[in-house]
């Protein structure tokens, strides 16, 4: 396996006689995020930047500091009018500067950014095509998931694995797939349904799945979909309404 290697730090090997090691992959990781300015600083210094090839922090036009602090740690900060997760993973992808692998993590510090080292090894190996790390493994990781959440993702992944036979434990934001594929996929939901979306086209376009197990936790600042009861309610059902629109699609 090849490890995730520093960019620019391989090219001809003198000992191995002349053959051509692989080029590093190139790594981009899309960040959506809305009023994060307590956490994004967070969430950039505990990404390995120097092995990155980018970093884009979508902002949909928030009122605090998280544009100025993201562009400070060292991500290139693009804006995005139309409100939506979805939304702004789109456009995050529309600026993408023909990338290996790209990488979608939240803005909130709920995930571990640095396990990113983990979540891309199976595509830089050539083993997979889109590596989804799952919260539901270590018991405090699926303990940090709000209620809402877990037992919401455990009906969707129950859902997708009566209707499109692959088995997922979670609808996990910090995930990786290979920029073809990606491509290949044509994402389109603009707000709740991004991440179910995701995993069902993945198995449709029989992509060579795995789930990691990945750490979670309390997110710093104010929730924007799961704490609230409104986005609970529009995010249940967006995500429910996308897997049946996929059955019969
Ligand atoms: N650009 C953009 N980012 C958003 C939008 N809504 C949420 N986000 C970001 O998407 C990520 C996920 O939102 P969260 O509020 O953490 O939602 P959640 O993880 O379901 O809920 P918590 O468990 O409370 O964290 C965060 O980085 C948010 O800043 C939006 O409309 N536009
Ligand atoms: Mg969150």
């Amino acid at each position: 396996m090849l490890p995730l290697l520093r960019r620019g730090s391989v090219g001809f090997d003198f000992y191995s006689f002349g053959v051509q090691t692989p080029m590093p992959s190139r790594i981009s990781v899309i960040i959506p995020a809305f009023n994060e300015e307590q956490s994004i600083g967070l969430v950039l210094n505990a990404l390995p930047q120097d092995q990155l090839h980018e970093i884009i922090v979508v902002d949909n036009n928030s009122t605090d500091n998280t544009a100025r602090f993201a562009s400070e740690k060292g991500a290139r900060v693009v804006a995005e009018k139309r409100r939506g997760y979805g939304s702004a993973c789109l456009k995050g992808i529309s600026e993408l500067d023909n990338p290996d692998i790209v990488v979608f993590l939240d803005g909130d510090f709920s995930d571990y950014p640095e396990e990113i080292v983990q979540l891309v090894k199976p595509i830089e190996s050539g083993e997979m095509d889109f590596v989804l790390g799952s919260r539901m493994i270590l018991p405090e990781s699926r303990l940090a998931l709000l209620p809402q959440s877990r037992y919401g993702n455990q009906l969707a992944v129950f859902l997708i694995r009566l209707f499109f036979r692959h088995k997922y434990t979670d609808l996990g934001p910090f995930r990786a797939i290979r920029y073809d594929s990606l491509k290949s996929i044509a994402m389109q939901d603009t707000n709740f349904g991004w991440t179910v979306e995701m995993q069902i086209k993945a198995v449709k376009k029989k992509l060579r799945i795995r789930e990691i197990s990945v750490k979670y936790r309390d997110r710093i600042g104010v929730s924007k979909i799961t704490g609230t009861f409104s986005g609970t309610i529009k995010a249940g059902a967006k995500i429910i309404y996308t897997i049946f629109k996929y059955l019969l699609t």
